[in-house]
């Protein structure tokens, strides 16, 4: 797929105020500082389109972005991070997890996973609670320049040996970079495939 055009539309907090459910949509969600905002920038080459920051904790809303005029990517804030408080903690978890279960036109959610670690619970435990509710989703691992690519697949190994844990089978995934755009052609093509079954409910 050629990215024609990528624009920001609109940030929220309150899921009643969400462009309308018309345009498949492709929710990017990980720990906090795992690339979600680098990844959304290099799947649509342009660099500042999502903020990205060494702090972790940058993304705090529901960002839409739309592409090609024909589908959105939305950028969630990172979950797992431990410098905001419990409550806020808890009411990003009941906001994110509203929209998660009621966005209609919600397509796939890609978690995202650092290639550089060993299998983290709260990944694994977002992938269940996403599991348990019928939402669709992809694994994506990101960073993946920042080693070698044998210690990427041990880390990808591991995961996939924990997820087989709880799970018959593990989802598809990808393994990326946005420093070197690996993973781009396949995630670009995975979403094209989707957007060709969208049909709005
Ligand atoms: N080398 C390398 N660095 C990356 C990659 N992706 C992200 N980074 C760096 O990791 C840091 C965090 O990236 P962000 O894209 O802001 O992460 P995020 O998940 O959006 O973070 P929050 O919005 O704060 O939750 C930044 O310093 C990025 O430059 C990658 O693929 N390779
Ligand atoms: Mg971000």
């Amino acid at each position: 797929m050629q990215i024609r055009s990528a624009e920001f539309k609109c940030s929220n907090t309150r899921t009643e105020k969400l462009p309308p459910p018309v345009l498949p949509e492709y929710a990017f969600i990980g720990r906090s500082n795992v690339g979600k905002s680098s990844l959304i920038n290099m799947l649509t080459n342009k660099k500042g389109l999502a903020k990205t920051s060494q702090t972790p904790g940058k993304t705090q809303l529901i960002n839409h972005f739309l592409i090609n005029e024909n589908w959105y990517i939305v950028d969630l804030p990172g979950y797992g991070y431990a410098k905001v408080s419990r409550k806020s903690r808890e009411e990003w978890e009941r906001f994110i997890r509203y929209y998660l279960k009621n966005r209609e036109n919600l397509q796939c959610v890609f978690v995202l996973i650092d290639s550089r670690l060993e299998p983290q619970k709260a990944d694994l435990d977002f992938c269940f609670w996403l599991g348990e509710h019928g939402i669709p989703f992809v694994l994506t691992f990101t960073k993946a320049d920042k080693q070698s690519k044998v210690k990427t697949l041990q880390n990808v190994n591991g995961f996939k040996k924990a997820f087989l844990e709880y799970f018959e089978e593990v989802p598809q995934y990808f393994i990326t970079s946005s420093e070197n755009q690996e993973g781009r052609d396949d995630v670009l093509a995975f979403i094209n495939e989707v957007n060709g079954r969208f049909e709005i409910s």
